[in-house]
């Protein structure tokens, strides 16, 4: 591939909901260019973006691809990112290194909600939008209505189609330019004169074209007040910069089957106009710790500031580093600082990358997108610097994990690699995180949901590690309400020396973890056998005694017992005191505590009763209701029990519209009637 120099490039995020063809689009662009001789399909398994075995597999994107596609003298690299919400920060690393964001909508569909969360981030990151309106073949396509929605949910923005659809009501077999006022049929690049039937729809586009291109320039307003027209080159320039503006918000819009390959041409023109060049354009930096921008225009000759966007794992091809250069440039036989570690990095390998192939480069401009490997510490997230560490491209807002799963390494041989993969895994991707939960014992791994942590594993596994998986367990402590007392006796006479301890003990409520007293008169008991009762009774702690959970708030009081001067021994004393402890303990009516966690939730309004009464069958208790925007916040304290799939249901609740976040509060007695199903479940897994 050959070098770009910064005018020459252009970086674009694909993003929009599940589905809705963004990578089918990327496979059309790329074949009309010539990069490949035959179109891949999603169902043919053939596709150069999603070319992991596990997207194939699955049929859709799990991670954001780079692919470069070459057209005129300009390379645009497409960042073809995941629709499915589980993997958005994927997305949001895509639109903070591109410069231009296309929404993909579905024409059938309409506006999902992977087009609102696409469309909020490229809004807060403040890129220009381009929308492309796919499946334009199929049957129930409403290019008008669709339009008209986007209209409707994003009023702040101005939507100006600059293809239409041709043959309304009949096969869509073509589309028209509004600007040029030329149809485009079929697959091919040639254009046609417009039919008849839509000459007056693309002239009214063309009026409204005309009006977004005078809006955006001063000179241009001016004369189309007086003339009441532009020319060809006006609209063109002036439509140029309104849609390149962060702060015009002019759409435009276009009409397109990626399957069938119809409207992509124009589509590919429009990449190059439309788009903004990686020059124009400022990110927010951080510069020792306090916020910044890195102002547009940056070139080749200012100091290197380049953004690691997504890190992959690979079993033969080791870790790739795929990083956007926002200024300075890359070179093969140069090294780097990685601004967080410290890092000084060399760049030997370097790529630049269709998919998964590889295409070696000597030096990267401003602007560019590549790929390095064999590099020593850097991760997603990190900034490559020449010299200034102090100086950090500002990463996105990633949101909290939501779902957990327990794992567990398969063999002997997955337990040592289980550890260090599952960090590799976790450096590489920001919304995913891995620990070991001292109270349960259990290794946790915690993502955005379901799809996100099955994926996870998989990639472990094609990194040679299997792992399996478990339900992670909730924390529970036992503790008892109630005073008692108990005396146990220890006695074994078998063969030579036998064993003998009695310990008469009685257990209260307290108030920390655990308390040990001895009120033993007139050495009933030696010091050195209390000693020997507080490690025997000590060893019970956190296996428990009713449930197998840890215990805590409780005060032992050794007040009397018996030694025998020959077969009093160290054990002895610490199996009756064991012994003394659990009969006691069991009779001070004990409970068990809960983790109850603070639980914020925001939904759409409309969904706000259906959210409170499911909180209520999950034991929550609703703290307070806000309005922000069109959302509602509830906070509510609610049972962690209750809460371990609650990522899944809220989704399914509220058609994926619903967030949560979630922080421990306290520890709360379980209602009785919960707590006789742990204890049957528990006595049920010890058998
Ligand atoms: N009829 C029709 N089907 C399409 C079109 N574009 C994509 N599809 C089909 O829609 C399905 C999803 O296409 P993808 O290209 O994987 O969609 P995507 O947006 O990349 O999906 P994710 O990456 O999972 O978010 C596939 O079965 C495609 O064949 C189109 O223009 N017309
Ligand atoms: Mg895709």
């Amino acid at each position: 591939m050959k070098e770009y120099q910064s005018d020459k490039i252009r970086n674009v995020a694909l993003v929009g909901h599940q589905s809705s063809g963004k990578t089918s689009l990327v496979e059309a662009l790329l074949f009309n260019t010539g990069a490949t001789t035959r179109q891949g399909h999603i169902s043919e398994q053939n596709m150069v973006s999603d070319w992991d075995d596990e997207e194939r597999e699955r049929g859709l994107s799990l991670s954001t691809s780079l692919v470069p596609v070459e057209f005129e003298d300009y390379k645009i690299n497409i960042l073809d990112t995941p629709g499915f919400t589980d993997f958005q920060g994927e997305l949001k690393n895509a639109i903070l290194v591109a410069d231009s964001v296309i929404v993909v909508v579905d024409a059938v569909a309409g506006v999902e909600v992977g087009t609102e969360l696409a469309w909020e981030f490229a809004r807060l990151c403040e890129q220009p939008i381009m929308v492309v309106i796919n499946k334009m073949d199929r049957e129930n396509a409403d290019f008008a209505a669709v339009l008209e929605q986007l209209s409707g949910q994003f009023d702040d923005y101005k939507f100006i189609p600059v293809t239409l659809p041709i043959g309304q009501n009949a096969p869509f077999d073509g589309v028209g330019n509004a600007l040029t006022q030329k149809a485009y049929f079929g697959a091919g690049a040639e254009r046609a004169d417009l039919p008849a039937e839509s000459a007056d729809a693309l002239e009214e586009a063309n009026m409204a074209l005309m009006e977004a291109a005078a809006e955006a320039d001063d000179d241009l307003l001016e004369k189309y007040f007086e003339e009441e027209t532009l020319s060809f080159d006006e609209i063109r320039d002036g439509m140029r910069k309104a849609s390149r503006s962060t702060v015009l918000k002019t759409v435009p819009v276009f009409a397109t089957s990626a399957t069938e390959n119809i409207g992509t041409v124009p589509l590919l023109e429009a990449l190059v106009a439309y788009t903004t060049a990686p020059d124009e354009r400022s990110v927010n930096i951080e510069r020792a710790a306090a916020a910044a921008t890195l102002d547009a225009p940056q070139s080749d000759s200012d100091p290197l500031v380049a953004y690691v966007f997504k890190t992959l794992n690979d079993r033969f091809v080791g870790t790739l580093n795929y990083f956007r250069i926002f200024s300075g440039t890359i070179s093969s036989d140069g090294r780097n600082i990685n601004a967080r570690s410290g890092a000084d990095e060399r760049f030997n390998a370097l790529f630049v990358m269709r998919g998964k192939e590889q295409f070696p480069v000597k030096l990267l401009h401003a602007g560019d997108i590549g790929v390095v490997a064999k590099l020593t510490d850097t991760k997603t997230g990190d900034t490559f610097v020449d010299k200034d560490t102090s100086l950090r491209v500002a990463p996105p807002d990633f949101p909290a994990p939501l779902y957990m799963l327990a794992v567990n390494p398969r063999g002997q041989a997955d337990s040592a690699k289980m550890g260090p993969t599952l960090s590799n895994l976790c450096d590489a991707d920001p919304t995913l995180r891995w620990r070991q939960d001292g109270d349960t014992r259990q290794t946790v791994l915690e993502g955005m949901g379901q799809i996100h942590l099955e994926v996870t594993l998989k990639r472990a596994e094609a990194l040679g590690v299997n792992i399996d998986t478990d339900m992670p367990k909730v924390p529970y402590r036992e503790t008892i309400t109630g005073n008692a007392d108990s005396s146990y006796t220890h006695k074994k006479q078998t063969g030579g020396a036998g064993q003998y301890g009695r310990v008469d003990l009685k257990v209260e409520p307290a108030e920390g973890d655990f308390e040990f007293e001895s009120s033993v008169f007139g050495g009933a008991i030696s010091q050195q056998f209390v000693s020997s009762t507080e490690k025997g009774i000590r060893a019970v702690l956190a296996d428990g005694v009713i449930a197998g959970f840890p215990v805590e708030r409780v005060k032992v009081i050794v007040y009397d017992g018996k030694e025998h001067p020959v077969d009093s021994k160290d054990i002895a004393f610490q199996i009756a005191g064991r012994e003394a402890f659990r009969a006691a303990f069991r009779k001070a009516r004990p409970v068990l505590l809960e983790p109850i966690m603070d639980v914020r939730i925001t939904v759409p309004e409309a969904m706000m009763g259906d959210i409170m009464s499911d909180l209520n069958t999950r034991r929550g208790r609703v703290q307070g209701m806000d309005t922000v925007g069109f959302k509602s916040v509830v906070t509510a304290e609610v049972p962690l029990a209750e809460m371990l799939r609650y990522g899944n249901d809220l989704r399914s609740m509220s058609g994926g519209r619903g967030i949560y976040t979630m922080d421990f509060n306290r520890y709360d007695r379980v209602p009785a009637y919960v707590q006789d199903e742990i204890i049957a479940a528990a006595e049920a897994d010890a058998d």
